[in-house]
């Protein structure tokens, strides 16, 4: 007899532990905000913006998780309370089915700093989704940013002006003071002026 009640609570712990670890969610910031307005002068970051969080996982997630919009002060890719700027947070109360994804949307406000500065998003910051990867749930804007130069950047130097076909002082070879640029006669077009000798 004794044994039997000594197994009793044991037994009842297990599917507990067994359900938590089974559940199979793995929750990604799929897209972030391209940019978030920015205040140029006072660099105050405002509005709301919609971060889109996919469950990459087979299982479904189960209860509220938090999603967190902060600036990343010190360059690590974590959010550090303290030491990191924290812009919003937004509760998803809803579970996302398994490959299913949801459109959060997050009121921002803080001052960066600086314009454009990128903005990194973490889903289930308050990790409370046991997932089968915890490693990939941030996204920042800029992300896909990609830089497009010119198509041909050899440099085709051409002689604009040359000092002797000058109208006025053709022979003269030295300029006094740096050149001045303005709609001089006000036809539309900018004007050089300088004085030579
Ligand atoms: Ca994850
Ligand atoms: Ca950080
Ligand atoms: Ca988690």
């Amino acid at each position: 007899m004794s044994r039997r009640f000594a197994l009793t609570p044991l037994l009842a712990l297990v599917p507990v532990v067994w359900l938590t670890s089974q559940s199979g969610a793995d929750l990604a910031i799929e897209t972030v905000p391209a940019a978030i307005t920015t205040d140029p002068q006072t660099l105050v970051m405002s509005g709301t913006v919609t971060a889109t969080v996919r469950n990459l996982g087979a299982g479904a997630t189960s209860g509220a998780f938090q999603l967190l919009a902060f600036e990343d002060r010190n360059n690590n890719r974590t959010y550090e309370v303290g030491t990191d700027l924290p812009l919003g947070t937004a509760s998803q109360t809803a579970g996302i089915a398994a490959n299913g994804s949801a459109a959060i949307p997050v009121s921002v406000s803080g001052t960066v700093l600086f314009r454009g500065n990128i903005i990194h998003f973490a889903a289930d910051s308050n990790n409370v989704i046991v997932e089968t990867n915890e490693t990939n749930n941030l996204n920042f804007t800029g992300r896909n940013s990609v830089f497009t130069g010119p198509t041909d950047t050899a440099l085709n130097l051409a002689l604009k002006w040359a000092a002797d076909t000058f109208t006025d002082s053709p022979n003269a070879r030295s300029s006094l003071v740096t050149p001045t640029v303005g709609d001089i006669n006000a036809d539309g077009t900018p004007d050089v002026v300088f004085s030579t000798y």
